[in-house]
């Protein structure tokens, strides 16, 4: 009986772990890793490393370079085997290019933009940034490695999360870049912020498991127990970045100085059960209006600000943006509970798809965790910018609001929503039908 096993039991035997066996060519483990939570599609719950002499991860690292290699292909555009799909590719990658040239803008689509890119949104659009910023001059680095790491982080997000994958690491990175901006930030910030800033957003949720903190603890979780039950997923995020950083060597040529200790500082920064600690450093500094960001500590804690604004701005999105991620999170949510009830554990009431909808989650989202930092975001950058955020925040609550209690009224308008777009939309046609889930 499951229910009477201890609860790491439980939850190791919810998950089918294959590890095949394999040559001692990859039985070397990198010192220090806490990877290995791969070869578990449900909730990604695995063993540690040492328990196993191959981690599935080794396997998709040596992948990893086909992976490349595929990829890179479609990234300059040679056609595929089939005539038909070069064509077509063709085709997306004019819109692709189109969509780049306003890459600033609020509306941008990161859904359309990842299907024009065949699934490759956050290599693409990370690239773009980082090339249009001059940085790959800058910082002399390597065309090759940069592709080739990028498309290792895009691999290391778990494509199978409704919420947390690669797309969701895109739209951060998207709207890092809109931040990066705002002019008080382009007068100050140094290439080297830039640079951390970019890298930060692409890496923040690094191999992110599907499940939150509470989940991993209760079910003793390896990964709670390496980071003492403290920010367990964003401390791994961070040791992620740090591992591909260094196995793809794109940086190895510069002088280290603090560059990991940063990029850690800013992904913990986006626990979001941390927000009120940094809210009122915000908030106190702007009351004192004592922000100096010639000084490079006040300047990484607007990175800080920035990429926590980044990582939650969902909810400031034009509506039909709003409303396909606040569904993708649900999901993932729910996929959650789902997994707690039949596993007899507590179900997290946000998680709970019994007593808990969509519009709830989300008007509450809102009001106690999104309007706080972004009405403060706003005093510090009182930008149009700004004021098109809080905009929408107010126009997405209301909707959500209004919907709240009749369900199928909020779904039969947002489809109604969704085809007349389409139909408008004369791209639309030539969307490859069915490809990869956004
Ligand atoms: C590379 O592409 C080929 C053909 O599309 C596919 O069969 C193969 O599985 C891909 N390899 C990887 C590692 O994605
Ligand atoms: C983490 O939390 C669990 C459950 O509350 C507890 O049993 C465990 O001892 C904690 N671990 C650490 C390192 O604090
Ligand atoms: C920088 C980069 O890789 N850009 C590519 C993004 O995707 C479009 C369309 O697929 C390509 O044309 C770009 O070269
Ligand atoms: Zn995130």
């Amino acid at each position: 009986k499951i229910g009477e096993l201890p609860t790491g039991w439980r939850v190791r035997l919810l998950c089918q772990q294959h590890v095949c066996p394999l040559p001692s060519l990859f039985s070397s483990h990198r010192g220090g890793s806490d990877h290995g939570m791969t070869g578990c599609n449900t909730i990604g719950v695995s063993r540690p490393e040492s328990a196993g002499p191959v981690s599935a991860r080794n396997v998709r690292r040596l992948l990893s370079f086909q992976r490349y290699l595929n990829s890179s292909q479609f990234l300059r555009g040679i056609p595929a085997s089939d005539p038909l799909s070069y064509i077509l590719d063709d085709d997306y990658t004019g819109q692709a290019k189109l969509m780049l040239e306003k890459v600033g803008n609020w509306n941008f689509d990161i859904f359309l933009f990842d299907r024009l890119t065949n699934g490759n949104s956050l290599v693409n659009l990370t690239f773009h940034l980082f090339n249009s910023y001059g940085l790959i001059e800058l910082f002399q680095l390597d065309m090759v490695k940069l592709r080739r790491f990028l498309v290792m982080i895009q691999e290391d997000y778990r494509s199978q999360n409704p919420y947390h994958n690669a797309v969701h690491a895109a739209d951060v990175t998207q709207a890092m870049y809109c931040y990066l901006q705002e002019p008080k930030l382009a007068q100050t910030l140094t290439s080297c912020d830039l640079l951390l800033g970019l890298l930060a957003a692409a890496t923040h949720d690094l191999d992110h498991p599907g499940v939150n903190q509470p989940f991993l603890i209760k079910t003793d979780h390896y990964l709670a127990a390496l980071y003492k039950n403290s920010s367990v997923l964003e401390n791994h995020h961070w040791k992620s970045a740090v591992g591909l950083l260094r196995e793809s060597a794109l940086l190895s040529h510069l002088p280290t100085e603090d560059r990991s200790e940063r990029l850690g500082s800013l992904i913990l920064a986006t626990d979001i059960s941390r927000q009120n600690d940094y809210l009122s450093e915000f908030r106190s500094h702007l009351d004192k209006e004592d922000l100096c960001l010639t000084n490079g500590g006040h300047r990484h804690f607007i990175l800080q600000m920035a990429l926590k604004c980044a990582d939650i701005c969902n909810p400031c999105r034009p509506w039909k943006l709003c409303q396909q991620w606040s569904e993708k999170v649900t999901e993932e949510f729910f996929h959650q509970g789902d997994i707690e009830r039949k596993h007899n554990l507590e179900v997290t009431p946000l998680c709970d798809r019994q007593s808990n909808s969509i519009a709830n989650i989300q008007i509450g989202f809102m009001s106690y965790v999104v309007e706080p930092l972004f009405l403060e975001w706003s005093r510090f950058s009182d930008t149009r910018l700004s004021q098109t955020m809080l905009g929408h925040l107010s126009l997405n609550k209301q909707g959500w609001k209004e919907g709240r209690d009749k369900p199928d009224a909020t779904n039969s308008r947002a489809s109604e929503e969704q085809r007349t777009s389409v139909a408008k939309d004369s791209n639309s046609r030539v969307l490859p039908q069915g490809s990869k889930g956004s």
